[in-house]
């Protein structure tokens, strides 16, 4: 045995015995129950990076504890490799995207291999590989067939310079975020895939998932944005074109009594009529189009309007005319794309009737006697009772809503209506870099689904990027293809999927990779769903959203079924560091650091101070970012993955340091101490059998719970006992004991110190401890022994033991004799097992 533990060995020995035999591919066909362990797979952006190395060791540990407890278990890893920065290094660096990709891909590949985690790398898939996308495109093609996905006209954000779409995120003050240039809005034709149709499913389903973060269920609660009300029409007094109407959507039908006014968005048909033949409403248009786009910007814009002088009627009075106007603050694809304004209880109403010098009245009190109580400076949303209603006064916010419904349906101008903010997902994005979509476009047929026999559509490998815009557009010889149906010349779809349809079934894949289809749904049934999904909160709305929806679509048009892939999830923290800034406002790196002669913090190449700046998620542009492997080099993994779970609950942020991966590295070099002390087999020791059994139970329940630091302090404890304990056969078994409870985080050290004492088999594979729930407390009680309630001295006596008893041996030890100075105690207070208070 070698003093320190020789970490590059211990790798390089176990890695390959774990790959030679196979130890972590998972048997589908295996009677054992199944555990499905999964962390969100890495974009191949280049390198690992520190919170990749966290997130993955996490999911490792759980792998790895499922494992010895005698799961089967699948924990595989894969790319996620189509996207826009392949295209941009493309275009910068001239390398095709594949190649870049790739490259990207071994070398990420090599680092997670050497961080020792269990992974069945026999699953291994990236989504840019044929192999992959080829079944995407089949399942795009039922979900095609079954009248999941469909094809529409829709605005879009072109950046006119790069030639392509932009998502909203991606305006910029009205410009594209790489191009700077002034963003149009354009009509296209689009493919879509409609989530819309399974809105309340999705919502419905969050109520199962026990095992998700409340914060993440609450924010696709909030996306889905369910609402519930009515939607009713007001006549015009006169017509626009055809228009003679407006529908409105409203979830408050009790306010109808308190509106002054009907808004309509700018793209509302009736804005459009009114436009026609009056440039004044067409000049105020144009000018709302060009504001902002997101939500956030409109929610934030001034309120403004235009006066279309047509009058709205309001269906509880014939007399009574609402002024209609075409406003910004009205979105066309929310609701109807119109609404009534109430200034009294709606705050953009409010905004929007004081810059007009529209009335503003109460219709909702506290209670009836405080009909008149003006509205000051906002509006009162609360709920309370109808006031200033007619037929509705007094009664609470949720019979009015019921009673307007009821007299609407009757009267028939109006129905309840449920509308989601929820929209159906757009997948089509003008890039190569992506799935392209199997359908080809006949003139005479329109829009036909490649035929299966003819899948994957694949794409073309010779593509330019030295013009900006989607190369397939000009891919004329890719494009040329035959109408599967009346067989004339046509031409291939050349928008590909977006990426989020990658990542939305990629767990399917894992589980189950027939060759000719996507998946075997009998196969897939044995793994699924997902019993532990690991990744960033990043991702807590949009991807977790879109694989809910495929998972749901797939369970119904397949024999799938895992309606809800994920059972568990959980999101961890960032990784931080410290930054650091020269004085003239550069991010330094810490390699560019060095101490100064008063001991100060200086730059190594000028001697000049720096400032320490705050502790940040590492990132390049920040210059705080701590590679990997050069951290295994100097440490081992071990100490690494070991440091990634000690100091911060796994929720939360964990700051990168020196001193915590050397005391990782420390830890490491003790148990390795511990694991090479020859073995003497003779004598028990009770007390330490006790700390075994109790470091068994906190490191399992800990596990099982996530709480990985939580684990690893209780290891830290054990260790502790070990290292004090007197030698015997117990400690010499504890120390066995030891090694498979640090197996899952340490895996390289376990393996290795396993061997040195004689252990059969890989540790990674044999069963974990188990405790034995009467061990758990000792024999002996720590009794606490106070003199006029202040601790004096503490002492070790069997449980049971009787008052009269201990009172005796409290009494006799040497500190309180001496405290008592001779004296008899006034009274004793025994409180059995716990403590002894003497009052003197
Ligand atoms: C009258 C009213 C009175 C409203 C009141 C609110 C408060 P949520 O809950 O988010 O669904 N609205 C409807 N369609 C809209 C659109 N296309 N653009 C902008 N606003 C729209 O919001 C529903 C409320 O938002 C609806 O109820 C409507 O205003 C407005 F005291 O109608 B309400
Ligand atoms: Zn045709």
């Amino acid at each position: 045995m070698t003093d320190r533990f020789d970490s590059a060995a211990a790798e390089r020995r176990w890695q390959d015995k774990w790959d030679s035999e196979s130890t972590f591919e998972a048997d589908s066909a295996s009677a054992r129950p199944k555990a499905y362990v999964l962390e969100m797979f890495p974009y191949p952006s280049g390198r690992i990076h520190m919170g990749h190395v966290r997130n993955y060791t996490m999911g490792d540990v759980l792998a790895r504890y499922k494992r010895k407890q005698g799961f089967e278990v699948l924990h595989p890893m894969g790319w996620d490799a189509f996207g826009m920065p392949a295209e941009n290094a493309a275009m910068e660096r001239k390398v095709h995207p594949g190649a870049w990709t790739y490259e990207n891909i071994a070398a990420m590949r090599a680092q997670l291999k050497r961080l020792g985690f269990a992974l069945d790398w026999s699953r291994e898939l990236a989504t840019c590989d044929p192999d992959y996308y080829g079944h995407e495109q089949a399942l795009f093609l039922a979900l095609y067939e079954a009248g999941l996905v469909f094809r529409k006209e829709s605005e879009v954000n072109w950046d006119p310079v790069d030639m392509t779409v932009l998502a909203n995120e991606q305006v910029i003050d009205g410009k594209g975020w790489r191009s700077g240039a002034p963003v149009e809005r354009k009509k296209l034709s689009q493919w879509f895939f409609r989530i819309t149709d399974f809105a309340e499913e999705l919502l419905d389903g969050l109520g199962s998932l026990d095992r998700w973060p409340d914060k993440v269920r609450l924010m696709q609660e909030n996306w889905i944005g369910k609402s519930v009300g009515m939607q009713f029409d007001f006549q015009l007094d006169a017509k626009a074109g055809e228009e003679d109407k407006v529908t409105v959507f409203t979830t408050r039908p009790d306010t109808i009594f308190g509106s002054s006014f009907v808004a309509v968005a700018a793209d509302h048909p009736l804005a459009q009529a009114i436009a026609k033949d009056n440039p004044e409403a067409a000049a105020f248009i144009t000018k709302v189009k060009q504001g902002g786009t997101s939500a956030a910007e409109i929610e934030t814009a001034e309120k403004e309007g235009y006066n279309t002088g047509l009058g709205a009627v309001h269906p509880f009075d014939p007399e009574w005319k609402l002024p209609v106007f075409i406003a910004n603050f009205v979105l066309m694809d929310y609701g109807t794309g119109a609404v009534f304004g109430v200034p009294g209880h709606d705050q953009r109403d409010f905004e929007f009737a004081t810059k007009y010098g529209l009335p503003i009245t109460r219709v909702v009190a506290a209670s009836p006697d405080a009909a008149d109580q003006p509205i000051e400076g906002e509006a009162d949303t609360d709920p309370g009772v109808a006031v200033n209603s007619r037929f509705l006064d007094g009664m609470d916010t949720a019979a009015a809503k019921a009673e307007v419904i009821a007299r609407a349906q009757q009267q028939r101008w109006g129905e309840a209506k449920t509308t989601y903010r929820l929209r159906d997902w757009g997948v089509s994005r003008q890039r190569y870099w992506g799935t392209p979509i199997p359908i080809i476009h006949c003139e005479d047929c329109g829009p036909q689904p490649v035929p299966k026999d003819q899948l994957p559509v694949v794409l073309p490998e010779d593509v330019s990027f030295d013009v900006p815009g989607n190369p397939l557009d000009r891919h004329a010889q890719w494009q040329a293809t035959t109408c599967p149906k009346c067989g004339s010349a046509a031409r291939r779809e050349t928008d590909t999927l977006d990426t989020f349809v990658d990542s939305s079934w990629y767990y399917i894949r894992f589980a189950s990779q027939p060759t000719d289809k996507p998946f075997d749904a009998a196969e897939a049934n044995q793994w699924l769903p997902v019993g532990q999904y690991i990744g960033g909160v990043e991702h807590a709305i949009l991807h977790l959203l879109y694989a809910r929806f495929i998972a749901r679509a797939l369970s119904k048009v397949t024999d799938l079924e895992a309606p809800e892939p994920f059972a568990g999830l959980f999101t961890q923290g960032m990784v931080t560091h410290e930054t650091y800034k020269s004085l003239d406002g550069r991010w330094l790196a810490p390699e560019e650091l060095g101490v100064g002669e008063d001991g100060a913090l200086v730059e190594r190449a000028n001697g000049a101070e720096v400032a320490r700046g705050r502790v940040e998620k590492m990132s390049k542009s920040k210059r705080n970012v701590v590679d990997p492997d050069p951290m295994i080099e100097r440490y081992g993994a071990d100490a690494v993955r070991w440091f990634m779970l000690s100091d911060s609950p796994p929720e939360r942020d964990l700051e990168w340091s020196e001193g915590g991966i050397e005391g990782a590295n420390r830890f490491v070099q003790r148990v390795w101490k511990l694991a090479g002390a020859p073995r003497r087999a003779t004598g028990e020791d009770k007390d330490l059998d006790v700390k075994r059994h109790q470091a068994i139970a906190a490191v399992s329940a800990a596990i099982e719970g996530l709480q990985f630091n939580k684990a690893i302090a209780a290891l830290y404890e054990l260790v502790a006992a070990v290292e004090k304990a007197r030698e015997s056969a117990t400690r010499d078994s504890v120390i066995d004991t030891l090694l498979h409870l640090i197996a899952p985080m340490a895996p390289h050290l376990a393996e290795e110190a396993h061997a040195l004492r004689g252990g059969e088999g890989l540790i990674a594979t044999s069963v974990w401890p188990s405790h034995d729930p009467a061990k758990l407390v000792s024999d002996e009680a720590i009794i606490v022994v106070q003199v006029n309630g202040k601790l004096r001295d503490k002492m070790s006596i069997a449980r049971g033991t009787p008052k009269d008893e201990v009172e005796a041996q409290a009494l006799a030890l040497d500190k309180i004799q001496a405290q008592l100075q001779g004296a008899a105690p006034r009274k004793v207070i025994v409180v059995p097992d716990r403590l002894v208070n003497i009052v003197a």
